[in-house]
């Protein structure tokens, strides 16, 4: 880094030393560390730009206004050499557009418009708000290999991912006096120690044993509570049945329940059912992993399932995962969403070609109004 001095003390200097060169070139040398090269032509001409802009006396003690521009000077000596008198010679012409330039700025501030001061007032009060947080397909206990499946995923990575994720989406999500944790199932990757899937026995690219699974899983849905918790007064947690965890799911919900039953702000649900409902304010929600109805059915069926809630709310919304994509869609009374997955794919979906991006939402809902705003946490985000 080259070593400066500014106008001002450039300037001090050389009245210190009543503008004679020598003298402040001295100066300049001992008042800088030696790295700085003080030379004679520079030290000139900045001493010609200064007295131009007025930090410095000319020759006749005299200083350039400002405003004006100096265009130069007349000098008279006497017999001895010294200045009797000095003429300054400045640009009307430049001083003239300086002139029109500022008038015209001031001009241009008077025409644009002034706001009267408005008192604060905030849109929704935290009351009034709930914040959903939908988790799609977790697969906790998943393993991917970077040489077959295009990334190394096990699962210290995916309890880093998803907890620094949660951990994001709580603290930009506006200060909402209720929350619902709404894991949309196959939060664990493997439902027996096999390791292979229920319906069909396919085999599953697993990760560690199944104690080790539960454990992480346990540890990062605690921490999520936790981290909700600290946020929210109240946390509702909902945990649909995956197609990867029919039996895992359930033994989540009563574990957490339990774990759970001194802390009153925390409602953990315990249905052994593929659809759980709940509601807030005008707005009445679905929650289906997507295993075993498809999404254009889905709004008929929470209106046969909750005719009451349905008659009684003005937006409805089902929530799912299983596709591990994005989609939502738009029916007749109830939009129908699908969540993607922080999850990497394992062999089989990179195999498949599936190649859908990755992140998590919280969606902010308005007691009377509905969903009122949405934000969203991309892996790239925490993996930076
Ligand atoms: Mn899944």
């Amino acid at each position: 880094m080259s070593i400066k001095i500014d106008d001002a003390q450039f300037g001090a200097v050389c009245m210190d030393n009543n503008c004679h060169v020598p003298s402040i070139i001295k100066a300049l040398k001992t008042l800088m560390p030696s790295e700085y090269r003080v030379r004679k032509d520079r030290v000139v001409s900045r001493m010609k730009r200064l007295r131009r802009l007025g930090i410095l006396p000319l020759d006749s003690g005299n200083y350039v206004s400002q405003g004006e521009v100096l265009k130069g000077t007349t000098t008279l000596y006497d017999e001895n050499g010294n200045i009797k008198l000095q003429w300054l010679k400045t640009d009307t012409e430049k001083e003239a557009i300086l002139t029109s330039f500022k008038a015209c700025i001031e001009n241009y501030v008077e025409e644009l418009p002034k706001f009267k001061a408005k008192e604060y007032k905030q849109l929704h009060t935290a009351d009034e708000l709930l914040a959903v947080y939908p988790l799609g397909d977790p697969h906790i206990g998943m393993k991917a290999y970077k040489d077959e499946a295009g990334e190394d995923w096990d699962l210290t990575k995916t309890q880093e991912v998803i907890c620094g994720v949660f951990d994001r989406l709580v603290k930009t999500t506006p200060h909402c006096k209720q929350a619902v944790i709404v894991n949309l199932g196959d939060y664990f990757h493997r439902d027996n120690m096999a390791g292979v899937t229920e319906r069909h026995k396919h085999k599953l690219d697993t990760d560690g044993t199944y104690l080790m699974m539960v454990s992480t899983g346990m540890k990062i849905m605690v921490q999520m509570i936790n981290s909700a918790l600290e946020h929210h007064e109240h946390v509702r947690v909902i945990n649909s049945l995956g197609n990867h965890d029919d039996t895992g799911a359930i033994f989540l919900q009563v574990a957490l329940s339990h774990m759970y039953e001194n802390e009153p702000r925390v409602q953990v649900d315990c249905a052994n059912a593929v659809f759980q409902y709940f509601q807030h304010g005008t707005s009445l929600f679905g929650v289906h992993h997507g295993h075993t109805v498809k999404p254009d059915k889905l709004p008929l069926m929470m209106a046969t399932d909750k005719p009451k809630e349905w008659g009684a709310s003005e937006f409805r919304y089902f929530l799912t995962g299983h596709e591990h994509h994005e989609a939502r869609k738009e029916y007749s009374g109830c939009i129908v969403e699908s969540f993607r997955t922080l999850a990497a794919k394992d062999n089989y979906a990179y195999s498949g070609g599936w190649r859908a991006g990755r992140d998590s939402k919280a969606l902010v809902i308005h007691e009377e109004f509905g969903e009122v705003e949405r934000h969203t946490v991309n892996i790239a985000h925490v993996l930076k």
